[in-house]
């Protein structure tokens, strides 16, 4: 029945990857303000440590682990640690990505490998290692970032966006063979945000003008504007929370209008 708890994730762990800064962290934060407790890993100990500082400084009392999510006996290893040190992980955010712009007949097969492997082999590993223990407790939260690519396709991205709709997929495999667990599979693909992820999208040119492309997305983008990582935390929350128990294997795109305008007339 909805209340005024609906959203509340008092009492749940969540478990955001490679949310040491950027859009994980945000989500995470968001999940934070909202009771959750957050575990969180990046790729090295350096980044471990500037999270839980970044987290600390907010207030944020987290959890930090060092693995590389395409590492699948790694993975297993920390969701045993997890669940020994913290608890059983009640909402898993899939957020560890990488992108590689290289034109596809430059692309080096090992180069599509890598990010095929990060932005889809990885979430297929982390979420099979946390669903068993989600079934036993009776319920599950699963959230994987998507993209915009997971509709669309531009130059030089062809493994990022065969990796994002494969992940649009496997969100909806999820949703489709857990639901009667209790589990709801979401994704939440954000449109064009400011994170290092894009900063050389934006980069400032020599003669101080901006990237062709920012003018670009910004043309494109009915809020005329960039994201924010900040314009994740809402959504993250929503689909953490109860408030979304009855839905499953949807995207929500968070990108301003981008996929819905055809954008405007030069
Ligand atoms: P980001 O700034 O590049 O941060 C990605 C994080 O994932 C980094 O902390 C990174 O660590 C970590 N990571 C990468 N590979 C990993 C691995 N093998 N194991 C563990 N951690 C790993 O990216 P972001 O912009 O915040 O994006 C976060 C997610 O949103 C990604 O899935 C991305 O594809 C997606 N997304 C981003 C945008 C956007 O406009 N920014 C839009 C749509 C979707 P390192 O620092 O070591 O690389
Ligand atoms: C790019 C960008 C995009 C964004 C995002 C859009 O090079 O086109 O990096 O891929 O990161 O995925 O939703």
């Amino acid at each position: 029945m909805f209340n005024e708890n609906s959203f509340s994730l008092k009492g749940k762990i969540a478990l955001v990857t490679g949310a040491s800064y950027g859009i994980g962290f945000a989500m995470a934060s968001g999940l934070a303000k909202y009771g959750a407790t957050i575990v969180f890993n990046d790729i090295n100990q350096e980044l471990v440590d500037k999270g839980l500082a970044a987290y600390k400084e907010i207030g944020i009392k987290a959890h930090g682990y060092v693995c590389d999510v395409t590492d699948e006996p790694a993975v297993q290893k920390m969701i045993a640690s997890i669940e020994k040190d913290v608890g059983v992980v009640d909402i898993l955010v899939n957020n560890a990505g990488i992108i590689k712009r290289i034109p596809m007949c430059e692309m080096s097969v090992e180069d599509f490998r890598k990010v095929i492997d990060v932005d889809l082999n990885a979430p297929f590993i982390v979420a099979k290692a946390v669903i068993p223990a989600m079934i036993k407790k009776g319920h599950g939260k699963i959230i994987n970032i998507c993209s915009m690519m997971s509709e669309l396709g531009r130059e030089t991205v062809s493994a990022y966006a065969a990796a994002k709709g494969g992940l649009k997929m496997l969100t909806r495999n999820i949703c489709s063979e857990y639901g009667h667990a209790n589990i709801q599979c979401n994704g939440i693909g954000p449109g064009y945000i400011e994170t290092p992820q894009t900063a050389p999208l934006r980069e400032r040119q020599a003669d101080g003008s901006r990237h062709p492309f920012d003018a670009f997305i910004v043309a494109k983008t009915p809020a005329e504007r960039w994201g924010t990582p900040d314009d994740l935390m809402g959504p993250a929350v929503f689909l953490a929370s109860d408030a979304s128990n009855f839905v499953n294997g949807h995207i929500l795109y968070v990108d301003g209008g981008i996929l819905a305008y055809i954008g405007k007339q030069p």
